[in-house]
């Protein structure tokens, strides 16, 4: 430490700003925290500007838009399997873990060496500003938000800092003042001072904090609130189909204790898409679109669709992520447009194979022309789903629904364009991630109850579960014991080919620990196989087992 002659308390010590390695214990963890809220001031600030740019333009759901699109086959595979529908709060809550981290460091930094901390948050916003403007929506004012969180988040950061820097000089000239022959006065003053100092850092630390959780939650809400369709959607009246669905006959419900209703209620019907916010489409200003290899190419609105002679029509959706024995399948009863009737209007020319559909965000799926042209399979352009609008989250307004092919290749939801095209031309969003451009759905089957690792009573036990392998339809379900011969189920009926079948077995169970297994038959008599094989790239396969003990 210098002297200065003649002054009895000791000079002022160098600032701690041109001194970055004079010691601070303790400063450390504050600065960590001062980062962290720096930052959260940041993100609640881009998203108030996110509400005036556009809901997805915040910076938070257009990177994990962004990592969401980087995933490989295995890891959405793992991610899905793993978290099922929770996949993208996993996912979330991952990037702000991430993020805190970062923003731990970069307070850690602007203690340690002015601006580093504030050069790491601009980077880290470069990146995500360039993420947000290259989205496929996105605009350049989807820079905005991210922008001007950054620049908010550098200004708290570095007032923050200031504040502890100030705050930890005080606290070294208290231990510097010990070294010091014991003038009472002085250090007295000095830890004053660094009562003061805490306070103005801590007030501030803060007031920052309560701040951005006020403001991002009053965003979110907002976003939420005021940018949303529900009210919209709720507001709609489907017309009657002019082609109304055949009657679920009776037989078609076994109304067994556990097992999946033959038809799916909305609310409990899977979800499966890569947005992490669903998109809030406004049907007043959705069109579709019916271009590419087409000589009559045209847009159609929703009004038009709506005044359109629609179908009704049940159809099992199910995801090519689905393991043997999940329960990513749902069956519903579809309204909607044949999509051969729009094809035919826009008359494809010779060559093409495939239709690329465009989700509003993006998305694409790519599926065989022959399949949505074919006059014997309903593929819908859907408005409807059980007796009411497309949920927003099932693709509101408008989606696409084709019985036997996986939802990754023809189940586009928030549906705005079909390019008529060619797979040689054309590559869909899944198939450019090591999924099969082609995806017919295969033939399964699932035990529902008893469910894996019961323990039952000896005597007669309810085992059920459906079946499907759409548009083909399924002949015969057979559940075996251990080792022993298999025997059939009773099957329930079904409107058509195109959905999933229950089937029951009463099986007379003895004490001791059992499996029981499933195998399906489909209409053309081939017989599910035993192979097993992981979702990627085309789809699960295997038999389905349930490992019981009767007692
Ligand atoms: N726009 C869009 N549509 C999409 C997807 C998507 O990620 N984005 N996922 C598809 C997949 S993989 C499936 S399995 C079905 C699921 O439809 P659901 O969420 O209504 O059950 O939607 C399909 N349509
Ligand atoms: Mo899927």
């Amino acid at each position: 430490m210098r002297e200065s002659g003649t002054v009895t308390h000791p000079a002022p010590p160098p600032s701690t700003l041109e001194n970055p390695r004079a010691a601070r214990p303790g400063g450390t963890w504050w600065a960590a925290l001062a980062g962290v809220v720096a930052a959260a001031t940041g993100f609640a600030v881009a998203e108030v500007v996110a509400l005036v740019v556009s809901p997805a333009a915040s910076p938070i759901l257009a990177a994990g838009a962004a990592v969401v699109d980087q995933v490989p086959p295995w890891l959405k595979d793992f991610a899905v399997a793993t978290f099922g529908t929770y996949d993208k709060a996993v996912l979330l809550a991952t990037m702000a873990v991430v993020l805190a981290l970062g923003a731990a460091l970069a307070g850690w930094l602007e203690l340690r060496r002015r601006p580093g901390g504030t050069l790491l948050l601009v980077a880290v916003g470069t990146v995500g500003a360039a993420v947000a403007v290259s989205r496929p929506e996105a605009t350049l004012w989807w820079a905005l938000p991210t922008a001007v969180g950054v620049a908010v988040a550098a200004l708290v950061l570095r007032a923050a800092t200031s504040r502890l820097v100030d705050w930890q000089d005080d606290v070294a000239a208290v231990a510097r003042s010990r070294d010091e022959p014991p003038t009472e006065s002085p250090r007295t003053a000095a830890e004053r001072r660094v009562e003061i100092d805490r306070r103005r850092f801590l007030t501030y630390t803060g007031v920052a904090a309560v701040g951005a959780v006020l403001v991002g939650v009053g965003a979110r809400a907002l976003a939420a609130g005021a940018r949303g369709v529900s009210a919209v959607r709720a507001a709609i009246r489907l017309p009657a189909a002019a082609t109304p669905a055949a009657a679920v006959p009776a037989g078609a419900e076994l109304g067994i204790a556990g097992l999946a209703p033959y038809v799916t209620p909305n609310d409990d019907f899977y979800r499966i898409d890569t947005a992490l916010r669903a998109p809030q489409v406004d049907p007043d200003t959705w069109v579709l679109k019916v271009t590419g290899m087409v000589d009559e190419p045209f847009e159609i609105t929703f009004a038009e669709l709506l005044a359109l002679p629609l179908t009704e029509h049940h159809v099992t959706l199910t995801c090519v992520s689905n393991y043997v024995g999940d329960d990513l399948v749902g069956n519903a009863l579809w309204l909607g447009y044949p999509v051969r009737e729009l094809l035919a209007r826009a008359a494809p020319q010779a060559g093409a194979d495939m239709v690329l559909s465009t989700s509003v965000d993006g998305w694409t799926a790519s599926t065989p022309l022959d399949v949505l042209q074919d006059t014997g399979r309903e593929c819908l352009l859907a408005v409807g789903m059980n007796g009411e609008p497309l949920p927003v989250d099932h693709g509101f307004p408008a989606r696409l629904v084709v019985p036997g092919l996986y939802g990754y290749v023809s189940a586009t939801k928030w549906v705005t364009e079909l390019k008529v095209t060619t797979f040689a031309q054309d590559l869909a969003y899944w198939s450019t991630r090591g999924w099969t451009p082609r995806g017919p759905i295969k033939l399964a089957s699932r035990i529902d109850t008893p469910s894996v690792g019961v323990t039952l009573d000896a005597g007669t036990v309810t085992v059920a579960g459906v079946a499907w392998h759409q548009h083909t339809g399924i002949a015969k379900v057979e559940v075996q014991v251990d080792d022993e011969e298999w025997v059939e189920a009773e099957l329930a009926e079904v409107v058509s080919a195109d959905t999933w079948r229950q089937w029951v077995h009463r099986w007379d169970a003895t004490s001791g620990s059992h499996t029981l297994r499933v195998r399906a038959t489909d209409a053309d008599g081939q017989v599910q196989t035993s192979d097993t094989a992981p979702p990627a790239p085309d789809g699960a396969t295997g038999w389905h087992e349930v490992d019981v003990r009767v007692r």
